[in-house]
């Protein structure tokens, strides 16, 4: 499977249910007639660092930021437990290093978000990636750690380590077990010090990688 939908460079959420018209108006009532099946929905962008992603839980559901445009945002964890209940979509997480500016991205097939208070994320195998992206679970690593896993923020901690990932990684909410290996809503990265996983990172297998910039994407797919 190749990857022509590009990441990060690609637009706002202009196209589900593109023929009805404005998407922030359409969120407003998601339902089974958004039959777009080309169309992807931002799930999180984050590079301008125009908002904050240090959260409540209330604000992780309800989605922030800028929907529409080309800064940072969170679609909403309700937004994303209706949208996949009707057909069947790809996740898709690019990222950029923060030392390198390399580019790197994989696809995951049968996203899927659970309704709350959980919100428990599941998805399929990898299906497409970058070359330069690895997934491996050696050492932990890659987003598999995080499959079946809850959302959890720094006022609902629904992850299963003794203490609070999200209070303790930076503040962002996300689908935390023991913590995780990905993690992009976490504190913005400034340098090169590696800050366990408090920082916009991904854990490959060989080390943390800290990232500058991500988007997260849901594409229907069926
Ligand atoms: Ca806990």
């Amino acid at each position: 499977m190749t990857s022509t939908r590009y990441p990060i460079a690609s637009s706002g959420n202009s196209s589900i249910c593109a023929s009805s018209g404005n998407l922030c108006r359409r969120f407003k009532s998601i339902d089974h007639t958004c039959n777009e099946r080309t169309a992807g929905v931002t799930v999180q962008r984050r590079g301008r660092y125009d908002i904050e992603f240090n959260r409540t839980f209330s604000e992780y559901e309800k989605g922030f930021g800028d929907f529409c445009g080309e800064g940072d945002m969170w679609l909403g964890l309700d937004r994303m437990q209706k949208l996949t209940q009707y057909g069947r979509w790809t996740l898709q997480i690019s990222m950029r290093n923060f030392s390198d500016n390399a580019l790197l991205w994989g696809e995951w097939e049968d996203f899927f978000i659970h309704p709350a208070p959980f919100y428990n994320i599941t998805f399929g195998k990898m299906v497409a990636r970058s070359q330069n992206l690895r997934n491996t679970t050696d050492n932990g690593g890659g987003l598999d750690y995080n499959r079946g896993r809850a959302f959890s923020t720094h006022d609902r901690d629904q992850d299963e380590w003794s203490g609070n990932c999200a209070a303790s990684d930076g503040g962002g909410g996300w689908w935390f077990y023991r913590c995780s290996y990905m993690y992009f809503n976490g504190n913005r990265t400034i340098s090169d010090r590696i800050d366990g996983g408090k920082q916009m990172s991904y854990q490959d297998g060989s080390g943390w990688i800290l990232k500058s910039s991500s988007q997260m994407k849901m594409i229907r797919v069926d």
